[in-house]
């Protein structure tokens, strides 16, 4: 971890300085002070992540987090142009990933990170949104025919809608691999009545993934 370069950062999200935040983080990029995953790592998932509030008024807590929800939001599209420049398709044909989270699953940043480390492995990741209904996921995997659907779930209740897409999934698309990821499934036994293939507990381990699975 980059303690100091996380401090920092820390320091300006605290004051909700979006412009500086923002351009903190490029510059650290620019200068190749860190690299794209480390920003990812070490600064954007544990700001989030580790929030916590100590105001008594838990309304002042709701918006701070908020705020701060969506600077990371901004930083993390600001540096887009870099996964341009690092992605490498690991063929003419790569294979294709399609991300979603489903019905009521607001929390997206995780698996918009997990998209774009899709990219940098040499995948062809598409991400589809947050809150998507069953019916719209399985119509995305009919149109783009995936060779794998992501599914990333953050809260625990979502859990149940969950079990039931796996089981769409698998009765229309049995040949697509469904691979899991995000907060929900680091409970004990939170994948045992699902119906998936790949759990990817850490986002560095989608680089290889398939090897580690074979
Ligand atoms: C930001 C946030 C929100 C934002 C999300 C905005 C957005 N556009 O995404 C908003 C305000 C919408 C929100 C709403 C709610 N939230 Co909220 N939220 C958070 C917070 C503070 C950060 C989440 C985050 O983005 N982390 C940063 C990302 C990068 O980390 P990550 O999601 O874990 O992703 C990493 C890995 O998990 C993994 N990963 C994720 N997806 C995938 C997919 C694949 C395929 C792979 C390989 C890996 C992978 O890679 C990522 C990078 O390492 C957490 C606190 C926490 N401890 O996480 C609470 C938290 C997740 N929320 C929580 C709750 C309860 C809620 C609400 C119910 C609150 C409410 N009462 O309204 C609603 C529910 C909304 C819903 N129905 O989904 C709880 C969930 C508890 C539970 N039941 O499981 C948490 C843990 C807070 C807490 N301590 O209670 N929230």
């Amino acid at each position: 971890m980059n303690q100091l370069l996380y401090d920092r950062f820390l320091t300006l999200l605290e004051k909700e300085d979006k412009d500086q935040a923002l351009t903190y983080v490029l510059d650290l990029l620019e200068n190749k002070t860190i690299s794209l995953t480390e920003l990812y790592n070490d600064l954007l998932t544990p700001s989030l992540t580790n929030f916590s509030c100590q105001l008594e008024d838990k309304e002042i807590c709701i918006w701070k987090e908020h705020a701060r929800t969506s600077i990371i939001r901004t930083i993390l599209e600001a540096t887009y142009p870099y996964v341009i420049q690092k992605k490498s398709a690991k063929s003419d044909n790569p294979k294709r990933v399609l991300i979603v989270c489903p019905q009521e699953e607001y929390h997206e940043i995780g698996a918009i990170i997990a998209t774009n480390y899709f990219l940098l492995a040499g995948y062809d990741a598409r991400y589809i949104g947050a809150n998507t209904p069953t019916p719209e996921i399985l119509s995305a995997i009919k149109a783009l025919k995936p060779d794998f659907i992501a599914l990333s779930v953050t809260n625990y209740y979502n859990l149940f809608t969950t079990k039931k897409l796996t089981e769409a999934i698998k009765a229309q698309f049995p040949d697509v691999k469904i691979i899991l990821g995000g907060q929900a499934f680091t409970h004990p036994k939170a994948t045992d009545q699902l119906l998936f293939d790949i759990h990817i507990q850490q986002v560095d381990d989608i680089a290889d993934f398939e090897q580690v699975n074979k």
